[in-house]
This record gives C-alpha cells, sequence and structure tokens, in this order.
C-alpha cells in the first residue's frame, strides 16, 4: 500500500463504501491517475481482506462488503482505467457449472479477482461446457474458474476440460476449480490445473497461473 492512499486502502478494507467512493473522487480531482489510486490503495485492502480472511480474522460478510466497497470504487475508475488504456493483469473467464444455481462464492471469487486486477468475464450459474469455451474465444481469457457446489454437479466439470481439448485450447488455458465439495485430490483427478478452497486463495493461484 502506498502511504498516500492509506484512507482509500482502510475504507476498503473496512468495506465503507460511501467513504471509499467519496475518497476516490477526491483524489481523482487533486489530480491522482485511476492506476495509481487501484494500484496503491484498492488492490492493497483486498489482498489484505483476503489475508484477514485466510486467517479467520475476517468472515464472509466482511468479505463481501470490502468487495462491495471494492466495486464501487472501481465503477468510478473504470471509465479512466479505459481512456488511461491500463491492461488487466490477466483475463478469466468464470461460472458456476451446468446444473447447479449456487453463486454466493462463485461471486466472492469473481470479486477477489477484479480485485487482483484480472478483467473477469462472469457467465453467471448453470454453464454447460461450450458456453465456457465460447466465452474464452471471444474474451481471449487464459484462465477458467469453475465453481460448484454440489456433489452431483462437480462431475460437470471434466466435460468443459473436455471441450478445451476438443476446441484445441487446453494448452493455452490454465483451469482452476473450487467450490465446498471440491478437493485438491478431486482437481488433480478431473486434470484440472489448480484448486483453491476459498476466493483468496483463487486470485492468488490465478496469479501465479499467469505470471
Ligand atoms: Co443449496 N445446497 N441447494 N442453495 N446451499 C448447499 C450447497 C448444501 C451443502 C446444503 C445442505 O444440504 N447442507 C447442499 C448440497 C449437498 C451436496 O451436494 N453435498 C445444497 C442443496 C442440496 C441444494 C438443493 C439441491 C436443495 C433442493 O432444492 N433440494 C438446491 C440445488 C439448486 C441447484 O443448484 N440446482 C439448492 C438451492 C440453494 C438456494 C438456491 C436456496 C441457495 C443458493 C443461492 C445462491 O447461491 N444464489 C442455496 C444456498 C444458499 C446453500 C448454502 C446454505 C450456502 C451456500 C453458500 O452460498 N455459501 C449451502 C450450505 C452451506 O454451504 N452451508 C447449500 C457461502 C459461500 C461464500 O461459500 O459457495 O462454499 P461457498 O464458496 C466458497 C468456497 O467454496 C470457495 O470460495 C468461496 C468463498 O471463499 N469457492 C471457490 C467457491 N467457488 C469457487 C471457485 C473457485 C475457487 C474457490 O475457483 C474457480
Amino acid at each position: 500500500m502506498e502511504i498516500q492512499f492509506k484512507e482509500i486502502y482502510q475504507a476498503v478494507l473496512e468495506g465503507d463504501l460511501e467513504t471509499t467512493k467519496s475518497l476516490v473522487e477526491s483524489r481523482l480531482k487533486t489530480g491522482s491517475s485511476a492506476d495509481s489510486i487501484l494500484r496503491g490503495g484498492m488492490i492493497p485492502a483486498m489482498s489484505e481482506a483476503g489475508r484477514l480472511f485466510e486467517e479467520g480474522e475476517y468472515f464472509v460478510p466482511e468479505l463481501l462488503i470490502a468487495a462491495r466497497a471494492m466495486q464501487g470504487g472501481l465503477e468510478l475508475l473504470k471509465p479512466l482505467l479505459v481512456a488511461e488504456d491500463v491492461k488487466p493483469v490477466g483475463k478469466i473467464v468464470i461460472g458456476t457449472v451446468k446444473g447447479d444455481l449456487h453463486d454466493i462464492g462463485k461471486n466472492l471469487v469473481g470479486m477477489m479477482l477484479q480485485g487482483a486486477g484480472f478483467e473477469v468475464t462472469d457467465l453467471g450459474s448453470d454453464v454447460d461446457a461450450q458456453k465456457f469455451v465460447d466465452a474464452v474465444k471471444s474474451s481471449g481469457a487464459t484462465v477458467i474458474g469453475m465453481s460448484a457446489l454440489l456433489t452431483t454437479t462437480m462431475s460437470n466439470m471434466p466435460s468443459t476440460i473436455e471441450a478445451l481439448k476438443i476446441a484445441g485450447l487446453r494448452d493455452k488455458v490454465k483451469v482452476l476449480v473450487g467450490g465446498a465439495p471440491l478437493t485438491k485430490a478431486y482437481a488433480d483427478q478431473i486434470g484440472a490445473d489448480g484448486y483453491a478452497p476459498d476466493a483468496s486463495q483463487a486470485a492468488k493461484l490465478a496469479l501465479s497461473f499467469i505470471s
């Protein structure tokens, strides 16, 4: 975190949406670039929120409100980031697999990924294999993130990996999986590139894929 963005960092970390938005607006008015606010204050705050979550100091609600403050700030920065031509650190397509409507965890993963600087294409829930592949083609993403909350739907993950192979994309795209019933062993068994037990570690793993 850069000291000049300490207040923004603190506001995001505390999940204070209104303060985040007004501080971001005032920093923009006094000449800070959108990129410097994002990388100097907001991204470090989300990564600290992730660390606190992993250590059991933050729970899902705290992480959600921090992510909501982050989103509020991002909305203000987005048009300027486009104008400043700031490139995302990477592109990722995420979704909950076919037959599965649980999206709270997946949304949290998406927010953490955005917080880490990714351009996220969120396909929502009940996403079939071909839709993942089509989104990779149209977005140019190099990572796919699949979420499943049901033991009956996690078995739909391998079909996306198979569809990537058929489309000739398997060696160009890393596959990240997660969700309550999943394990690292299952991820290995289906040939995924990684498994993350929570949103914070999903963002870390995705970053490691592209570095
Ligand atoms: Co459902 N549901 N549900 N449900 N639901 C569970 C999952 C269940 C465990 C409840 C239970 O029986 N104890 C059970 C599954 C049992 C099983 O398969 N073993 C279950 C069931 C059975 C069902 C229905 C079949 C019930 C019915 O209709 N008979 C039905 C299925 C509908 C369908 O999907 N087709 C159903 C429906 C629903 C609601 C619609 C009512 C609602 C979902 C609303 C929504 O998501 N918009 C719902 C909810 C809320 C739950 C519980 C209560 C909470 C899930 C949740 O949001 N957790 C859940 C019980 C529970 O978990 N205590 C349950 C909070 C969330 C932040 O955690 O999603 O685990 P989670 O995400 C974590 C990690 O897993 C990880 O990071 C997240 C944050 O750190 N993670 C990833 C998740 N995705 C990741 C992806 C990654 C990496 C990490 O990389 C890409």
